[in-house]
Parts: structure tokens; C-alpha cells; sequence
């Protein structure tokens, strides 16, 4: 599995906005080192919001997004401003690129105040920084903003790093498990390895939890279903925590002893997207719509089932 295979709720979102002819497409070119994106002194080259999901060091998975001049006419220019103001719900940080040899307009200053607005972290991009004769105006840039050539890939680096400093969303410091278990726990992943299971890898998921133990200085023992009872019984109550595979979820229930917690990848990763409470309250509801014929009590005790930080939920 390639690193662009990372989810795209997981990758910071880059959104490049400004005036028709600042020369966003530009600098989404210089800074991804791609040719991503046309470029051309026609005034309203770019039409749509043009996405990449890429891996851009050192920021790691992001998707790019180049979109219309803000300042844009007309029946069409007008429902290209209102993509780009679409475009705004998407993002973790905008960079405003600025054509430097004009200076700031108004549309930019109001792209600045929507910024605040929607609370969304900024920098400001003076780009054609080689047209401008005065140094010291070059020189002299606030906090947050930067002048920049994309022709002459001047500043770059440093912009990128800027994006960087600003980059340090929720995602990156929210855990998949981490804040779960403590240094030193033993954690067991029950893995199947079936039919179902894509060949000679283990999925996204399964290696974002093993990575996020190992974090945390956490031990993790991987083992299939068929081997879970054998792996508890030799690991001799040492164990922490269960994560296994949803489809095997109700005959590892029944394995794993009622003192230890027990989750599954996908409610760790349910969790990890904020959306664990409304899946919960979902299955909830779907509980209540099945038949009361159809109900089983096959285990009047089953194992406590970690559902959210420090919250156990008995069946
Ligand atoms: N001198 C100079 N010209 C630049 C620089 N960056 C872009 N340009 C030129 O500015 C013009 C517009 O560049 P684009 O990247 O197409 O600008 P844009 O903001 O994407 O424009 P639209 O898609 O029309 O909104 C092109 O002719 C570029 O060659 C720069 O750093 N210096
Ligand atoms: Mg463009």
C-alpha cells in the first residue's frame, strides 16, 4: 500500500487562493515540483478547483488545491468565486497569493476576513517577488506572510515551512490508540487472515494501530482468531487490550476475558474521525429496529467493550 492510499480525512488540506493572474497555479507548481496545474498570463486560466492528494515533505500526506481567481466576473466568474468559496469548508490552511508588484486588493482583503471568519489558518504569499525593485520591501514581510518567486523558485522552502508550522491540526496530534494504553502495556491485534484479507499485506488501519502502539512504547502481539485463545492463554493476564477485525468481532468476544478491554480497528478509526458517537448512537438505533424474535443472548457476560476514552459499555 503507497502513501497516497492515506485517507483523505487524515491529510492536511492546502488550499492556494487569490486574484485571477497572482500566480497560484505557479507557485502549486513550484511548491509540489510538479507541473500540476496550467499556467498562463490569460486571466482565468484556472476554472475549477484542481485537487492532488501527494505526499509533500516536510508536511508528509496533504492534498493540494489550486482554485479560480476570487475576483472573478460575470455569470461564470461568479460561480467560479462561489467553488472557491466552497472550497474553504475543505481546508486547514490557505495560502493568499498575492501578485507582490500590485499589492494587496480588496477581494484579497476579504478573502483575509472570510479567513478569520471560518478560522482557518493563513499566510499570505507575495509571489513575482523578481519583479519588485525594492529590496527592503521584500525584505520587510509580516508575521505570516512571505514573499515568494514561483518563476524563480525563490522562498519556496521557506514557505513550505511556514505551511508546516501552521499544519499541526487536530489530526496529527489526535491518537489512534495511544492515549488509550501506557508505556510498557501489551496490546493484542486479532488479525483474520481469510479470503476477505487482501493478499500479502495487512490494510491501512491494522498498520496505523501497530505503528501507534509501538508509539506509545506499547507492545503489540498480532495473531489471527484461530490463535487469539492459545495467545491470551500464554501472554498469562498480561494483556491490556484486544483490538480486532470487525468481522470477527462476536467469536472473540466470546474468547476475551471479561477483565480485559476490547475494541475493534474500526472503532478506533471511527473514533480517531470524530464520527465514533454518531456510529454508536447509529448501531443503537439499528439495535432497537431488529425484531425482539431475533435477538440473542448468547453471552449473558461478555467482555467489557472500549468504546471511548476511559468508558466501558456492557452489552
Ligand atoms: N515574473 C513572474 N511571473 C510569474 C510568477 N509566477 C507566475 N507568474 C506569471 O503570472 C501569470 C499568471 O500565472 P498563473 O500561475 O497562471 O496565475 P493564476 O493565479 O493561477 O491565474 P488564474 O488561474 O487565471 O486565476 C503567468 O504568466 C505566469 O508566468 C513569478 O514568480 N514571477
Ligand atoms: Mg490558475
Amino acid at each position: 500500500m503507497s502513501l497516497n492510499d492515506t485517507p483523505s480525512a487524515n491529510r492536511v488540506h492546502i488550499g492556494f487562493f487569490g486574484c485571477r493572474n497572482a500566480g497560484k497555479s505557479s507557485l502549486v507548481n513550484a511548491v509540489t515540483g510538479q507541473s500540476l496545474a496550467v499556467v498562463s498570463d490569460v486571466a482565468g486560466t484556472t476554472t475549477d478547483p484542481v485537487y492532488k492528494s501527494m505526499e509533500l515533505l516536510p508536511l508528509g500526506p496533504v492534498v493540494i488545491i489550486d482554485t479560480p481567481g476570487i475576483d472573478d466576473t460575470g455569470e461564470l466568474g461568479e460561480l467560479r468565486v462561489s467553488k472557491t468559496r466552497q472550497v474553504l469548508a475543505k481546508i486547514d490552511v490557505a495560502v493568499l497569493v498575492v501578485d507582490g508588484s500590485v499589492g494587496l486588493s480588496a477581494a484579497d482583503r476579504e478573502l483575509t476576513e472570510l479567513f478569520k471568519e471560518k478560522n482557518i489558518n493563513y499566510i499570505i504569499a507575495y509571489n513575482k517577488s523578481d519583479l519588485v525593485k525594492d529590496d527592503t520591501q521584500v525584505q520587510n514581510s509580516a508575521e505570516n506572510s512571505i514573499w515568494v518567486s514561483a518563476e524563480h523558485r525563490q522562498g519556496i522552502e521557506e514557505l513550505k515551512e511556514l505551511i508546516g508550522k501552521l499544519t499541526v491540526t487536530d489530526t496529527m496530534t489526535r491518537r489512534l490508540v495511544g492515549d488509550l494504553i501506557q508505556p510498557g502495556d501489551m496490546v493484542v491485534l486479532v488479525i483474520p487472515i481469510d479470503s476477505a484479507a487482501p493478499k500479502g499485506r495487512l490494510i491501512l488501519p491494522q498498520q496505523q494501530v501497530i505503528r501507534d502502539v509501538l508509539e506509545t512504547g506499547a507492545t503489540a502481539v498480532v495473531c489471527r482468531d484461530t490463535e487469539l485463545e492459545d495467545t491470551l492463554r500464554r501472554l498469562e493476564g498480561n494483556v491490556s487490550l484486544v483490538v480486532t477485525d470487525s468481522q470477527a468481532f462476536a467469536k472473540v468476544m466470546k474468547i476475551v476475558p471479561y477483565d480485559i478491554y476490547l475494541t475493534s480497528f474500526s472503532i478506533l478509526m471511527a473514533r480517531f474521525k470524530g464520527q465514533l458517537d454518531a456510529a454508536v448512537n447509529g448501531a443503537y438505533v439499528l439495535d432497537r429496529l431488529r425484531d425482539e424474535g431475533q435477538r440473542t443472548d448468547a453471552d449473558s457476560r461478555p467482555p467489557r467493550i472500549l468504546i471511548a476514552e476511559g468508558c466501558t459499555h456492557h452489552r
